[in-house]
């Protein structure tokens, strides 16, 4: 899932056992998975929130996020 205007820590294991926090502005998510994004909202405005893989994003894994 990538979102614009904004960067987020999240918990992943992506490279080692245990839990880290990852600034990110994309976050490659497994099936199933459940993750929480931690950030300061402080870039006032509407931005989108939606899977990279566009295929995903035209079937409905898109939104987006205001910031006020
Ligand atoms: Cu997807």
């Amino acid at each position: 899932m990538h979102l614009h205007g904004n960067h987020f820590y999240v918990k992943s294991k992506e490279f080692s056992n245990k839990d880290k926090l990852i600034l990110r502005d994309t976050y490659l998510m497994q099936p199933g998975e459940k993750s929480e994004f931690i950030y300061i909202a402080d870039n006032p405005g509407k931005w989108l929130f939606h899977c990279h893989m566009l295929e995903h994003a035209a079937s409905g894994m898109i939104g987006y996020l205001e910031v006020v």
